[in-house]
Formats: C-alpha cells, structure tokens, sequence
C-alpha cells in the first residue's frame, strides 16, 4: 500500500489536526514526520476543543496507530501533560501510540538556549515557540543529539549530563538575560522520561516497511507549513525541519516513490505567527475582522497570528514544492460578510511583476498585485453538501483551483469534525 501525505502549504495553523482527524477512518496509522511541541494541531469533536502538540492527531480514534517518526522532536514533559489530556478522556494510548527510537529528544538546555539565542537577536529573533526546536535540530545535524533509543542504554544519563553541561556554557556565552533554576527544570525532565519510558519504542521505518507490506494504509501528517520549510521557507524566519514532502521521506523512512496521495491545506487567506515577510499582510479593519472571527491565536503560545489575503504567488510555489494532488480548503467560513476580497496573483518585485516566489520577499522588494472578487454574505458553518455552498463561494474556488490546477477536494466551514464538507 502507498502512504498518503497531509502537508500545510502557509506559514502553520492552516487546520491540519483538523482534517487528519477527519481522515483518520481511512488509514491504519498515523504517521508524525517532523517539527516537535511547537506545533499545535486542534480537534474539535462532541463539544470538546484537544490541542495536540507532538501526538498525531489520529489519537483519538480507537484502532489507528500513531507513530512519532524519527523526523520528530520530542520534549518528555510536554508528551507527558499530553498524554495526562489524553489519559482524562480515557484514550488508550499504550496501546496506540509508538515512538521510533530514532526521534531525537529536546532537553530543559535546549529550550533555554531557544530562549537565549532569541534574545540575543533583539529585533532580528525569529519568533521562535521558545521550545527548543532549533538547538534540538542543531545538535542532531551536529551529531551530539540524545534519542529515543539511548533512554534504553544504561549510560545514557551521562550523555545527557555532558550534553547539558556544554549547552550551559553556551547559555553563558550567549549573555542573555534569562533566568533559570536547571535542577527545577531536570528534575521534571527525569519524571516525564520515565513516563515516556513506560511507551512502546520501535524501528520505525522497518515498522512502516511491514506494514507497506502488509497492505496498511498509511497517513504522514506534517507540521507547521511549506513557508516554515528550513531549505524552502522564508529563511532564517523559519523552523529547523523540512515541512515540505521530501520531509515525510527522511522524517519516516519511506521512499519517495511510495507516496502517493498529497493533500495540500491551505486557508482561504492567510496566517503567520512570529517574525518575518508576509507580502500580503492587512494592518486594517479587514485583517482585524480575519484575526477575530477565525479566532487566530497560537495553539501553543497564544500569539495573535498576522493576517493578509490569499497569496497564491506562495500557494503555487508550496503546490510544486511538494507535488499536491489534491487541496483542501479552510475558514471559507471566516470571510463570510466580506464585500470583496483579494487574492495576490503576482509580486511587483524590484519593478517587474513575476508569478515565481523570489529569493527575498521583504517588503522592499515585494509589493503583491491582487485581483479583487465578490465575496459572499451568507454563514457557511452549518452547511454539510457541496450543493449549499454560495455561488461566489463557489467561484472563488473555481478561481482557485484553475490557477493552481489542482481540485479542492475538501472544504471546512468551521472548527468542529463535522464542518467538512466534501465536494
Ligand atoms: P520554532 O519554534 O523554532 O519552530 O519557530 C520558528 C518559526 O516557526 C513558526 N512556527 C509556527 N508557526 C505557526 N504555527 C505553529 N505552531 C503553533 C500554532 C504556534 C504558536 O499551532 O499556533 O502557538 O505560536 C508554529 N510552530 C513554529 C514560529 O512562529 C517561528 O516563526
Ligand atoms: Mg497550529
């Protein structure tokens, strides 16, 4: 059987958690291939809102596997207050959810160093989720990361002390001002390792080769967006992993010519949350009213996100990079009431209009071209069949769907399971 990829093509938060709940009754596993706790992935079913941060959001179906790939970082303690939400909704994750050895694992010093290295950079941070995601990635290509598999090696606490005691001469050396108790934070640490110990950890690409071979269906859900991407995002505003689809191959270990479906989501504008460019950003009414109604705060920080129109420069330019085959559309249901509504379809860049996403999209180089369309008034959060939908709903995504040359395929009119519909 292939194995089937669900990837954001913004900058995160474009619902993924969302739709691979929505999906999940169509795969046996569930398969988490980059990023870590700085993901924050919503499900909202029967009256209740979870936020998953590193469990794949397939958790709450009883008989699908979930599996955090090698491509992952884990921080214990974050998994552990996940796996307490799970526990008080009576999930049974021991049974569900398997770890690869492979994953590397995020440390109290990692996230201080997250902390100190954003400070040092004043104005030029990142606006990082502060959970260590950067040192964490940084110590794995470095080669001195700790993973999975050393917590059943019986001198792995040595590696750690080593690993931190190099990390706080770094913090010194960074001379930020933060302040910190470490053996606070350790202490913790040790608590939620022996939890994560009590998990079931496995090869996982050999996991995911038998099960290939065994006609198991397979969904690799990706994190963050295709804009967050460290090698085609826009750089260094970006996370330290490959979001795009070429991440789901070293994230998992499955070769590129197993995939087969690739779900694009995207929202029917646009969200960024930390620093960095965004060509199609509003500081007006309009952004406002977009931040408000789709309610567009971080799932793990709480940051208001920026909002803007629909940049289909980017969205074009995340299609290619990751070979969509199918896209699914978000928060329609957030541009109800608006008059009109813009969609960028070309930069001026340095005095030329260009379709192609430039090297450099700072606002000085890039000013968005838009075409305006007719938006449409009525609520679309109780709608269920294609057939409901407004006619210039209806042509925006014909719009959409010509110039990416790709079917939407899927249209979300609100937070809950049951706001999908499918066309
Ligand atoms: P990091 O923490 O090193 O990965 O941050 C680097 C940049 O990546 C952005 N980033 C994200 N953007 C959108 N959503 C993310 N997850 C959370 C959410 C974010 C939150 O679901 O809302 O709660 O703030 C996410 N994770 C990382 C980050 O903003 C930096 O620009
Ligand atoms: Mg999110």
């Amino acid at each position: 059987m292939a194995v089937d990829l669900l990837l954001g093509l913004q900058w995160g938060d474009e619902g993924k958690g969302k739709i691979v709940d929505v999906l999940t009754k169509n795969y046996d596993i569930i398969a988490r291939f980059q990023g870590g706790p700085n993901a924050g992935h919503t499900l909202e079913f029967d009256g209740h809102k979870h936020v998953l941060h590193t469990i794949p959001s397939g958790i709450f179906h009883d008989g699908t596997i979930n599996l955090v790939g090698n491509g992952v970082v884990i921080d214990p303690v974050i998994f552990k207050r996940e796996l307490d939400n799970l526990e008080k909704f009576n999930i049974d994750f021991k049974k569900n959810l398997l770890i690869s050895r492979k994953a590397h694992l995020i440390l109290p010093t990692h996230r201080l160093l997250d902390a100190a290295s954003e400070a040092s950079k004043g104005k030029a941070k990142i606006g990082s989720t502060l959970k260590g995601i950067g040192p964490t990635y940084m110590d794995k290509t470095g080669r001195n990361g700790i993973r999975v598999g050393d917590l059943e090696m019986d001198n792995w606490q040595e590696k750690y002390r080593s690993l931190a005691d190099k990390h706080e001469a770094m913090i010194d050396f960074y001379n930020a001002e933060i302040q910190y108790d470490l053996s606070e934070l350790e202490a913790e640490f040790f608590r939620a390792v022996e939890v994560l110990k009590t998990l079931t950890f496995i090869d996982s690409e050999e996991y995911l080769h038998k099960a290939q071979q065994e006609g198991k269906s397979i969904l690799a859900e990706g994190a963050q967006g295709s804009l967050l991407d460290i090698d085609f995002g826009t750089y260094p505003f970006v996370t330290s992993s490959n979001t795009t689809a070429a991440g789901a191959c070293t994230g998992l270990g499955v070769a590129p010519g197993k995939i087969k479906e690739v779900y694009g989501i995207f929202k029917a504008y646009t969200t960024r949350v930390g620093s960095g460019p965004f060509p199609t950003e509003l500081f007006d009414e309009d952004g406002a009213t977009m931040g408000r109604v789709g309610n567009e705060f971080g799932a793990t920080t709480g940051r208001p996100r920026r909002c803007g129109w629909l940049d289909l420069v980017a969205l074009r330019y995340a299609v290619q990079v990751n070979g969509v085959t199918q896209l699914i559309m978000m928060k329609g249901d957030v541009l109800s009431g608006f008059e009109k509504l813009k969609v960028c379809t070309a930069y001026n860049y340095k005095g030329e209009t260009i379709q192609h996403f430039p090297y450099n999209i700072e606002a000085e180089n890039v000013t968005p071209v838009y075409t305006e369309m007719k938006g449409w008034e009525a609520d679309l959060t109780k709608m269920t069949e294609a057939s409901q939908m407004p006619k210039a709903l209806n042509d925006y995504i014909d719009y959409l769907e010509k110039e990416l040359n790709v079917p939407i395929k899927i249209v979300s009119v609100g937070p809950d399971r049951k706001q999908t519909i499918i066309r």
